[in-house]
């Protein structure tokens, strides 16, 4: 029987998507209104029955541990395991993994042990649902040492990804990370024959961008990765396609790189579109998150269009549109959300914290009455003064770090339990 060992990439120094990794790794950070990102690959995986998984990240937050803890429990007839492997120093190495192949061999040692036949790498910061069993079974079919899953994209994105030149049977001849944007690189243009999409191609779609997932049976990556080089897409998919064969799997569904700010931002908005382009609403392939047991969420006189909200929210005489509400999330009367993600809170002020806030003159956790929020990212436990005007004013907004704000890719990240008084305008 085949034993697929699962690697996500969870992640280098989180500089991305900082400040959002400010206080977490990134694997951890919220998505959707209610999961983390690690949620999507481990549900992939799952799945696909793939449910030996380790997650490589460069620290182990208490947020991240307890959210796998909490999330991914087996038991001895379903069997499996969702495991962090956490940088670490040891005697015979330093510090920080350098890229992602040495993080994977840094951790070797832990899945020889599990004896696999296969290795399956997926990135941490990726949505997409795609049907890894049939991704396996091509492989064997194939009976290639590996294979490398590839999504049609612009000569334009062409520069953000490795590039990869087809022979006529779909094996990879060739493999450029990331060209140049003035590089020629026409012939690697997908093949007519082996186009999968007219509709891509007429977007332009015609080259072929590894996605950044891999399966290789397990003695060729052990022996591809027993040496200094750090990367996978720079130098060992590069070098293996010299001496193995190594085949192309196309797919052409949805999938998006979260691993911006950007990126994050309209992703996570895009969701709650009328017709969003990846379905979280699928129960033959769920996305699993932790189960909280909170109680529904309650609106009072509010107006929400195209807005997604979780579970545990008190939200009163507000208006929201196009905007993400996260877990447990009070937003109090007469606030205004317009493109803003509310990541929630982890806990429930009691009432006599709430006493102790009036005291101390600082907000409840949530979001204030009169508050209006446009193009933001509220992160957890953030406590919002009443009257604050955040992301409305035309205003000059330096990239980077504002004090008790960021602004990166021009949009505005309140971090994780930060206060801002009343009347406060960003
Ligand atoms: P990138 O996404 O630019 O390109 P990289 O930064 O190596 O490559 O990230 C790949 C994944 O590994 C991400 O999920 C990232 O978070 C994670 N990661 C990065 N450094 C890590 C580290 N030190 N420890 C643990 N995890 C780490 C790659 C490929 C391209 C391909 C794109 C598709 O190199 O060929 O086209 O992915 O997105
Ligand atoms: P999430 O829903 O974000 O996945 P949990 O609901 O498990 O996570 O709670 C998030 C974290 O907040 C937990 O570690 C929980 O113990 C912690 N927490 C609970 N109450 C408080 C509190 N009063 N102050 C700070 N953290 C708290």
């Amino acid at each position: 029987m085949p034993q697929v060992l699962t690697i996500i990439l969870g992640g280098g120094k989180g500089t991305r998507l900082y400040p959002l990794t400010k206080n977490r790794a990134k694997p951890a950070v919220p998505f959707g209104a209610k999961y983390r990102l690690v949620d999507i690959p481990i549900s992939n995986s799952i799945n696909a029955g793939f449910k030996n998984i380790y997650v490589l990240t460069q620290f182990n937050s208490a947020s991240l541990h307890l959210h796998l803890a909490n999330t991914y429990i087996f038991d001895s007839f379903t069997k499996g395991f969702v495991e962090i492997l956490a940088a670490e120093q040891s005697f015979d190495q330093a510090g920080w993994y350098e890229g992602t192949a040495d993080a994977v061999r840094k951790n070797m040692h832990h899945f020889k042990t599990q004896r696999p036949s296969h290795y399956l790498i997926l990135s941490g910061d990726q949505l997409y649902r795609m049907d890894l069993a049939d991704f396996f079974l091509k492989h064997i079919e194939s009976g290639a040492d590996a294979t490398i899953a590839a999504t049609p994209v612009s000569r334009d994105a062409a520069g953000g990804f490795g590039i990869l030149e087809l022979n006529s049977k779909g094996t990879v001849k060739g493999f450029l990370e990331k060209p140049e944007p003035g590089q020629n690189i026409e012939e690697m243009r997908i093949p007519d024959r082996l186009h999968p999409d007219t509709e891509m191609r007429k977007e332009g779609r015609d080259y072929l961008g590894s996605m950044g997932i891999y399966l290789f049976k397990a003695d060729v990556m052990e022996k591809a990765l027993d040496n200094a080089l750090t990367d996978f897409g720079h130098e060992i998919i590069p070098g293996l396609i010299k001496k193995h064969k190594v085949q192309s799997y196309i797919y052409t569904g949805f999938w998006e790189d979260i691993g911006t700010i950007r990126n994050f931002y309209e992703t996570n908005l895009s969701l709650a579109g009328i017709y969003p382009s990846f379905n979280f609403y699928d129960e033959a392939m769920p996305i699993y998150t932790h189960k909280r047991d909170l109680p529904a969420s309650k609106f009072n006189f509010s107006s929400i269009s195209q807005s997604l909200t979780a579970d545990g929210c008190i939200i009163t005489n507000a208006n929201i549109t196009n905007s993400i509400v996260g877990i447990r999330t009070f937003i109090e009367s007469g606030a205004n959300l317009d493109g803003a993600i509310c990541m929630g809170a982890d806990y429930y002020e009691t009432p006599v914290e709430r006493q102790e806030n009036r005291e101390s003159g600082i907000p409840d956790i949530g979001i204030g009455g009169k508050t209006m929020i446009k193009n933001a990212i509220i992160d957890k436990n953030a406590r919002i003064g009443q009257g604050c005007r955040i992301g409305i004013d035309n205003i000059d907004r330096k990239e980077g770090d504002n004090g008790f704000y960021y602004v990166r890719d021009g949009i505005i990240v309140v971090p994780k339990n930060t206060i801002i008084p009343d009347g406060t305008v960003i």
